[in-house]
Formats: structure tokens, sequence, C-alpha cells
């Protein structure tokens, strides 16, 4: 049985050809996929596709992530992978946020796009896809799936979504995976590093799709300088659930009074205030200096070596649930799809 896989495509360069009369870039048809590329019939799989209105991934939001966690609910049973294709710009928002989103996930799901678009010759998206496809139809000797989890394939390299920034606008590596190795290197064949990719779930876990997603959450990354009046009009806003802060170095911020007593104050409302490094590798502890101590001591919740992508959508994902504060709390300080190392 070759392996059925659903392509489901939302947007992004990866969509773009250019149009033989005008010479402008028009949005590519996917449904028409073995025509445009007729070597795709040569790999061992079923191929469909669905596309989600496309849409440049800079205008991507919360509902669109549920939205697209119920496309791979309801086609779940039917198909043994899938493979997004989305813009670059947000990439690893999206695939960080359907990490979430999915729980007791047993199939592939393996992100990609491009930076330049399909139908330009020296398109780097045919690769990416190409190769996203055999990875989502791979199989172990068992016949199991070889990366049951939310994956993003860039440029000969699979990493785990959740691990991911986009961290160039110009090189064909654009994405990054500082703190976690990644799930497969891709040269002359695929060497899968069998060791990092997530365990599937016991068959007895059934999937569940999360959402609605919290939208009450910002990333405040820090500044010298910062003015304590625009900070205050910042975290005064009411319905406020949840802050990313963005800190110095291993989660550092200044030990001034007032903004001590400022992020204090917005914990003690109920806001939960997550510390993550703005630096791209390494993590945030705490302990090491005055100033990440005084932070813990106010109860900023730590990140360790989350990326602000995974951070903010995991925010959002957890505080939708409105769950009782500890239980809050416990998803909170736990990895709970492979996101951070403690
Ligand atoms: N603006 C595009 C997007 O993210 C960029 C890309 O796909 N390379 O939708």
């Amino acid at each position: 049985m070759r392996p059925e896989i659903l392509i489901i495509y939302t947007g992004g360069t990866i969509g773009m050809k250019t149009d033989s009369e005008t010479g402008a870039l028009v949005p590519f048809d996917f449904s028409g996929i073995y025509e445009e590329f007729p070597s795709l019939r040569r790999l061992n799989v079923e191929l469909e596709v669905r596309t989600l209105g496309p849409i440049d991934s800079s205008n991507v939001t919360p509902e669109r992530w549920e939205e697209l966690a119920g496309v791979i609910r309801d086609n779940y049973e039917r198909y043994d992978g899938f493979v997004v294709l989305h813009g670059t710009d947000t990439m690893s928002y999206t695939a960080s946020a359907l990490s979430f989103l999915i729980e007791n996930l047993a199939k592939p799901v393996v992100f990609t796009g491009s930076q330049i678009p399909i139908g330009v010759l020296r398109t780097d998206g045919r690769e990416n896809l190409i190769t996203a496809i055999e990875i989502a139809a791979a199989r172990d000797a068992a016949g199991r799936p070889r990366v049951p989890e939310v994956s993003l394939y860039f440029q000969n390299r699979l990493f785990r979504a959740n691990r991911t920034s986009k961290r160039s606008a110009e090189a064909l590596n654009a994405f990054r995976s500082y703190n976690y190795p990644p799930l497969a290197e891709v040269g002359v064949n695929i060497a899968y590093n069998t060791a990092a990719i997530l365990p599937a779930p016991s068959p007895s876990e059934p999937l569940r799709v999360g959402g609605p997603m919290c939208r009450e959450v910002m990333i405040l990354k820090l500044f010298p300088g910062m003015d304590p009046c625009l900070l205050e009009r910042m975290l005064s806003y009411e319905k406020l659930c949840g802050v990313v802060l963005e800190t110095f170095g291993s989660g550092n911020a200044p030990t001034t009074e007032w903004f001590l007593e400022l992020i204090g104050r917005t914990i003690a409302r109920g806001v939960h205030v997550l510390n993550v490094t703005q630096c791209g590798g390494g993590a945030v502890s705490m302990e090491l200096y005055e100033t990440g101590l005084r932070l813990q001591r106010i109860g900023v919740l730590c990140g360790y070596d989350l990326t602000t992508e995974a951070a903010v959508t995991k925010l959002m994902y957890v505080l939708g649930k409105n769950l009782p504060r500890e239980r809050t709390l416990d998803l909170l300080r736990r990895s709970i799809r492979g996101e951070f190392t403690a």
C-alpha cells in the first residue's frame, strides 16, 4: 500500500510562479501538482491537495491555526501523513502553535515552504516539497511513521517545529533550531536522528485538538532605557492574561525597583509571565545572577531554552484552556511537546 499524504497549501512564496505572458508572480494552483511536477509520480506515495485560502503568512491568525488543526483532525484517519505548505515569515509560529494544539499526534505533520517561488527556475521549493513528502511518508522497519510529531523541513534539515525560528530573510537555509538537534539531515540519504524524535503516543491515547487559543497575550522585549509609563500602560490592560518576557542573556532584567514592582504587581493580578532569552541560543537560568533571581522571586516563570515563537503559542494554547491556576502553572512549568529542555 502506497502511503497517502495530504498536502495542505496555505500560501506563501512557495505557491508562486511566473506568469508566462506578463512575467509577474501569480499564485500556483497546487491541485494541478502532478501536471506541474510529473516527477512527483515517481515518489511511492499517493498525494492529495487541499488549499486553505492562500495568504501571505504575515496575515496568519490563531483562528487559522485552529482551522488548520481542524483540517488535520478531520482527515487524520484517512491519511498517513500531512505536509503543510506555509509562508516562511511566520512558519515557526504556526508550526509551534500546531504542535501544541494537536495532542497525541502519532503521524507526521511536516511544515515546509520556500524562499524562492516554486515557479522560478532556481527555486528551493521543489526540493523542500519533495523531501517533506518523503519524510511524511517514511516508515521504519516495523511500518511505524519515522517522525510522529510536528516538524519543519527546510534546506536539508528537519527540525522539531517548536524549536525553530526564521533567522534569515535572504539565505535559503532560513531556519535555525539553536537548542535542539535536527531530527533528520538530508544528503544523498535521509539520516534520521531517531534518538531526538518524540516517541509516538500509545494507541490508546486518542488524538485531541485543542482551542480556542487565548488572544490576550503579548511579547515584551526588554531594552535598555524602557520608559516606566509606557510599560505601565501596556501591562495595565485589564484583560491581559500572559506575557512572554524576552530578557537579556541567561534570563536577566533590570533590578530597578519600578520595574520589579510593576512586573510583580502584574503577576499578583493573575497574569502569567514567562521568561525567555533574546539570545537565539542558550537557556534562561534565573539563579545565575541577581538580575534573574529577582525575577524568580516575584513569580516570573522560567522558560528555559524556549523560542519566543513556542513561548507565545504555548501561552495562547494553555491559557485558552481556562484551567485552575495550579493546573495552568503545571502545564507552563513542564515541557508538553518537547518544546524545551530543563
Ligand atoms: N512573505 C512570504 C510569506 O511568509 C515569505 C515566504 O514565504 N518566503 O508568506
